[in-house]
């Protein structure tokens, strides 16, 4: 590799921020049980411990997102908790993720629901999670709805278009200046026959009816088999509605698994129209990467620290294409160069390179091995194992 281009590796990790998720440390399950984990995170203290871990060997993780139902009960008046183990374990709050789809009031939807007291709670829910937010000084009310329907014609698609809308709208209001409101899709699950919210086309409109700092969060794992989710990230890009990523990746429909461990080259795709928009329009993308896993049979830190390297890997191979020459060749159609330039970028080991940023920051060569000798995973397995095997039927 070029000092030139060891240059752009470093330039792409120190901009690289990746924020785990709260839930991703708990005991979770499938819809047909959980296997436990000892060593598994059960309570808020223990999340932040474990994602202060992570941060600590990666550098790359200054941020947990936080699930307002499973982190902070309490609601605001938690607030000063949160922000005391944030501070203990090096982590700030990330996302805020209000909860709309357990209680049993949601049965048939939250913003979506035709039962008005229901919408009423569901918004109320919104806005009390935006205070929380604003109370955790964080940025992001991050919104999935399980919202749809199971069967034909029993649900009006078109007025529960209109409650969203409306709702939304209220919801922006709510916001402070700082704050953004991120609108995830998903295709079907848990409904099968429609979901209210199912595709980045709904997302963008419904964005851009609630107000200006609403924006289009991305799940990998939201689409159809095949679908080309880099351009729909170029097509929002170039909308500026690109808010945020739920990484993950899957085989065949929301598997939740670990980014790239099925298709590195798709996450290749994706942070290459990042880097090809920043390099185009001058400007930076401003981009909330999260993850949204689940890892049931793998080690839950074990798994984040994999992931956490591999889209370090991902991002820096991309940041390797030759823009200027990818350029040319698309201008000319010369197709084969052109393809050649991601293709070159993706075969190339930045595996050293990525070391020596490491070592140039103080973080281990291999943020898994020091994970591995460091003896934490020995200390929680023995003080959780007996809460984990007593554990609760909440999901997270
Ligand atoms: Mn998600």
């Amino acid at each position: 590799m070029t000092s030139k281009e060891t240059e752009k590796v470093f330039r792409a990790l120190e901009t690289l921020r990746i924020e785990l998720p709260s839930w991703g440390f708990a005991n979770t399950g499938t819809r047909f049980g959980k296997f436990l984990q000892p060593a598994a995170a059960t309570s808020l203290e223990e999340k932040f411990s474990d994602a202060g871990q992570v941060h600590a060997l990666t550098g790359a993780c200054p941020t947990m997102a936080l699930h307002v139902l499973w982190d902070l009960p309490k609601g605001v008046a938690g607030s000063r908790d949160v922000i005391n183990l944030a501070n203990r374990y090096g982590v700030q709050p990330g996302a805020v993720n209000p909860n709309l789809f357990q209680d049993q009031i949601y049965k048939h939807g939250s913003f979506g629901n035709p039962d008005p007291d229901v919408r009423k709670i569901a918004l109320e829910h919104v806005v009390e999670s935006t205070a929380i937010a604003k109370a955790l000084n964080s940025r992001d009310i991050s919104l999935w709805f399980a919202d749809g329907s199971n069967y034909p014609g029993t649900a009006n698609i078109r007025r529960r278009k209109k409650w969203f809308e409306e709702l939304l709208r209220t919801a922006h209001t709510a916001l402070s200046s700082g704050q953004r409101m991120l609108v995830e899709y998903k295709p079907f699950e848990p409904a099968f026959y429609h979901t209210d919210i199912a595709d980045w086309g709904m997302a963008l409109l419904l964005a851009r009816a609630a107000g200006p700092q609403a924006k289009v969060l991305v799940d990998t794992g939201h689409h159809y088999l095949s679908q080309n989710i880099e351009q729909i990230v170029a097509w929002l890009l170039s909308e500026e509605m690109l808010g945020g990523f739920h990484f993950n990746d899957r085989r065949y429909a929301d598997d939740d698994l670990t980014l790239g461990s099925i298709d590195p080259y798709q996450v290749f795709r994706i942070f290459h129209e990042i880097h090809y928009f920043e390099w185009e329009t001058g400007s930076h993308a401003d981009i909330a990467y999260m993850v949204d896993q689940s890892h049931n049979l793998k080690g839950k830190i074990e798994a984040t620290i994999q992931t956490v390297t591999f889209a370090q890997e991902l991002f820096a191979k991309a940041a390797l294409v030759d823009h200027k020459r990818l350029a040319a060749a698309q201008h000319k159609a010369d197709l084969i160069p052109a393809e050649s330039c991601l293709q070159d970028a993706f075969a190339s080991d930045v595996r050293p390179a990525i070391r020596e940023w490491r070592r140039s920051k103080g973080l281990p060569d291999s943020p898994m091995q020091a994970f591995h000798e460091s003896g934490y995973l020995e200390r929680i397995s023995l003080e959780r194992a007996e809460r984990n095997m007593s554990t609760a039927a909440s999901y997270a």
